[in-house]
């Protein structure tokens, strides 16, 4: 079975998003994300002008070959966009295998290993009041496990607090926004968060937090020996992810849970992390990390040391990288936990999808393939936007992670 045609679609509904529609001799459709956010066109350019000549032509069947020939054939291994072009062919490529045997993706994949797929939510809040108001309207949802970050006094645009009522979307403008950054005050106020949504909403659902790359270790360290009392479920990103040895010196001191791997792409970059278990959840995730035939070796890998995934689900992944993951994680033995944004009503209304949301969990449908398309009509509506991620800057003008 050839693959007959190729087709990759830029669309903007809310939020960009580059999609890779393949399509076999027989009509057969697969559907693969390969968003980068911020970063989009590199990628929608990876897979034109480099991956789809090669792609015509080739036995749609054979996935893990096709993988191979992208990687080791480009010679210039991992990274962001090398990773994500290559996730999109794999994603499709599932997507086909899965319609043709008329199955959907989990039972390709070896049947589900649990009926449901537990997910976290993000509450966010300008003061800790606020933040505790908004973890119990997640609560009250039916959310199990809910991420809380606030506003820290003495920064301007702290890391995932959004303005009230809005969906959080960093992503924004033709230049990337300026927020600052003041670690003395972020070690202050953040255990008072905690401190508060334990007193105010006790302990029976977990809480989660994201330092987003923002510590050295020793400040991370600080930080998890300051809220290891209250039961975090995980610290996520406490200091930047690239720098596997750092997480030593945090594990040596303290017993917070350590969560890191959005924004790292192979397993390679994961491969000390998890062998030395220097963190407890992966969070590598299908379209950034070289797809589900990818994305399944880093889980496999992490199993034999009792490392758990958590996927990275934030909104500028697309809901066929959503769905994808949730396929993937009904499946796997060491299944820990996927984070869930729910997209904007446009971009759902762009990509028809069949998993669904059910009291704090995520179900992945049974139609044939990973159940997520996109409507091409529609998407044409939604022309290409550009919009940056922010930086962060020390009170001194110093450029530090975002
Ligand atoms: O594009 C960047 C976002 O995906 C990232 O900031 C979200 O850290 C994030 C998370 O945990 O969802
Ligand atoms: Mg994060």
């Amino acid at each position: 079975m050839r693959i007959a045609e190729d087709r990759v679609i830029v669309t903007s509904p809310r939020r960009n998003f580059v999609t890779l529609k393949l399509t076999t001799e027989d009509g057969t459709v697969g559907w693969g994300d390969a968003t980068l956010n911020g970063r989009e066109l590199a990628v929608a350019s990876y897979l034109t002008d480099h991956l789809c000549p090669l792609l015509v032509g080739r036995d749609a069947t054979r996935i893990e070959d096709t993988w191979q020939y992208f990687y080791r054939g480009a010679y210039w291994r991992r990274g962001p966009v090398t990773m994500s072009a290559i996730a999109a062919v794999d994603m499709a490529l599932w997507d086909i295998k899965a319609k043709k045997a008329q199955m959907p993706l989990h039972e390709l994949l070896g049947g589900k290993a649990r009926d449901r797929v537990r997910v976290y939510a993000h509450a966010t809040g300008a003061t800790i009041a606020d933040t505790v108001a908004d973890v119990k309207r997640l609560l009250d949802a039916g959310f199990t496990a809910v991420r809380a970050q606030t506003d820290i006094p003495g920064t301007e645009g702290a890391y995932g607090v959004s303005a009230p009522g809005q969906l959080y979307d960093p992503a924004k403008g033709t230049r990337p926004q300026e927020t600052t950054w003041h670690t003395p005050s972020y070690l202050r106020h953040a255990p008072l968060m905690f401190e508060a949504v334990r007193d105010e909403l006790g302990y029976d659902w977990d809480v989660l937090h994201d330092v987003h790359h923002r510590l050295s270790p020793l400040e991370a360290a600080q930080l998890g020996r300051s809220v290891e009392r209250f039961s975090p479920f995980w610290l996520e990103d406490p200091t930047p992810a690239e720098d596997q040895s750092a997480f030593r010196t945090i594990r040596a001191h303290t017993t917070a849970p350590i969560a890191t791997g959005e924004v790292l792409n192979s397993i390679w970059d994961v491969n000390t992390l998890i062998t030395e278990r220097l963190v407890d959840y992966v969070r590598t995730t299908v379209v950034h990390a070289g797809g589900i035939s990818h994305l399944r070796r880093i889980f496999d890998l992490a199993h034999l040391y009792g490392v758990r995934s958590g996927s990275h689900g934030a909104t500028d992944l697309s809901p066929i990288s959503l769905g994808c993951a949730v396929h993937l994680d009904a499946t796997i033995p060491n299944f820990g936990i996927q984070e869930y944004m729910a997209h904007a009503p446009e971009t759902d209304d762009v990509f028809p999808h069949d998993y669904r949301f059910e009291a704090g969990h995520l179900l992945p449908g049974d139609t044939p393939g990973h159940g997520v398309s996109l409507d091409e009509e529609k998407a044409a509506r939604y022309p290409y936007t550009p919009a940056y991620l922010p930086v962060a800057r020390l009170r001194d003008g110093t450029l530090h992670d975002w």
